[in-house]
C-alpha cells in the first residue's frame, strides 16, 4: 500500500460509490431537464405568432432560452463532473477567494444581462411609444376596457373621436361604458361586448390599444399576439398592435381581478381590410 493514502480500502470503496452515485443523479437531473424543455417544444410551446411586433419577442425568448439552457448545461454538467472527480481522489482541493475568477465570471453575467435587458426595452419601446404606431401604415385606434368579469370595446366611430364617459350614465344593458349622451363626440362610438362578440382588430394596420378599467386592475392577454399589458382603473395604457394573421384569437385576463376571473375570457377577431371596412360601415349606420 501506498505511504500517501490515509484512507481505509472500504472507506475509499464507499466514498467511491457514493460519488458515482451522486453524480449519475445529477446527470440524470441534466438529461431529464434538457429532454422536458424538447419535449414541451414539441407539445407545449408558444401558440402560432400573429404579429410583426410579436416576432422581436419570440426572437429575444429564444435567445435567452438558448443562453440559459447553455449556462444550465454547463454548471449541471461541471457538478456532475467534480462530484465524480471528488470521490476519486483522496484530498479535495480547497483555496479560499479568487479574485480573478470572482470577477471574471460577474462581469460576464452583467454583461448577458445587461444586454438581454437592452434588447428587451428596445421592443419595449416598440410596443409603447406613440411614435412607433406612427411610423407609416395604416393606423386604428380602439379601447379596450377590462371589467368585472369581461371585455368591453370601444371604436371611435367615423368622426374618429372617443365621447367622454362617465359613471353616472352608466347602464348594465344600454351603456355599458357610461357614454356621455350629451357628448357629440360618442354619438357615433361603436361598443362592443367582449363576453357576447369578438373583438374586432384590423390586419396589416398599426393598431393602438387603449386600455381601461371599470373596477379593478385587469391584464390583457392575447397569447398569440405575444401581448399582455395590465388595465388600470384611473389609467389609460397604452399599447401597438399590428397582427397580421386574419381569425379569432383568445384574450384572457391576465391579472387575479375577483370571484369570476377563471371566466374572463374573449376573443379577438382579425379581420382583412375588406372585412373590417364593411364591418366599420356596418356599425356606422346602426348609430
Ligand atoms: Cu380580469
Amino acid at each position: 500500500m501506498e505511504a500517501r493514502s490515509t484512507v481505509p480500502q472500504d472507506a475509499e470503496g464507499a466514498n467511491r460509490r457514493t460519488g458515482t452515485l451522486a453524480s449519475v443523479l445529477v446527470a440524470i437531473v441534466l438529461l431529464a431537464g434538457v429532454a422536458s424543455t424538447l419535449y414541451a417544444f414539441q407539445r407545449w410551446w408558444l401558440p402560432p405568432l400573429i404579429s410583426e411586433n410579436g416576432a422581436a419577442i419570440d426572437r429575444l425568448f429564444n435567445r435567452q432560452m438558448v443562453a440559459m439552457g447553455v449556462v444550465f448545461v454547463l454548471t449541471q454538467g461541471m457538478l456532475a463532473w467534480f462530484v465524480w472527480r471528488a470521490s476519486r481522489s483522496e484530498r479535495a482541493l480547497y483555496w479560499h477567494e479568487n479574485r480573478r475568477l470572482e470577477i471574471g465570471w460577474t462581469v460576464a453575467t452583467a454583461v448577458v444581462m445587461a444586454t438581454f435587458i437592452l434588447m428587451g426595452y428596445q421592443i419595449w419601446a416598440a410596443l409603447h411609444t406613440p411614435a412607433a404606431a406612427a411610423a407609416g401604415g395604416k393606423t386604428a385606434v380602439v379601447e379596450v376596457w377590462g371589467r368585472q368579469f369581461y371585455w368591453v370595446a370601444r371604436y371611435p366611430g367615423p368622426d374618429g373621436q372617443f365621447g367622454a364617459v362617465d359613471r353616472q350614465f352608466e347602464d348594465s344593458q344600454n351603456n355599458p361604458l357610461g357614454i356621455d349622451p350629451n357628448d357629440p363626440a360618442g354619438k357615433d362610438d361603436i361598443v362592443i361586448d367582449g363576453s357576447k362578440e369578438p373583438i374586432p382588430l384590423p390586419a396589416g394596420y398599426k393598431v393602438t390599444v387603449r386600455l381601461r378599467s371599470k373596477d379593478v386592475i385587469h391584464s390583457f392577454f392575447v397569447p398569440h399576439l405575444r401581448v399582455k399589458l395590465d388595465a388600470v382603473p384611473g389609467q389609460v395604457n397604452e399599447l401597438y398592435i399590428d397582427a397580421t394573421q386574419p381569425g379569432r384569437y383568445e384574450i384572457v385576463c391576465a391579472e387575479l381581478c375577483g370571484v369570476g376571473h377563471f371566466q374572463m375570457r374573449g376573443e379577438v377577431q382579425v379581420m382583412e381590410e375588406a372585412e373590417w371596412q364593411a364591418w366599420l360601415q356596418q356599425k356606422a349606420a346602426q348609430q
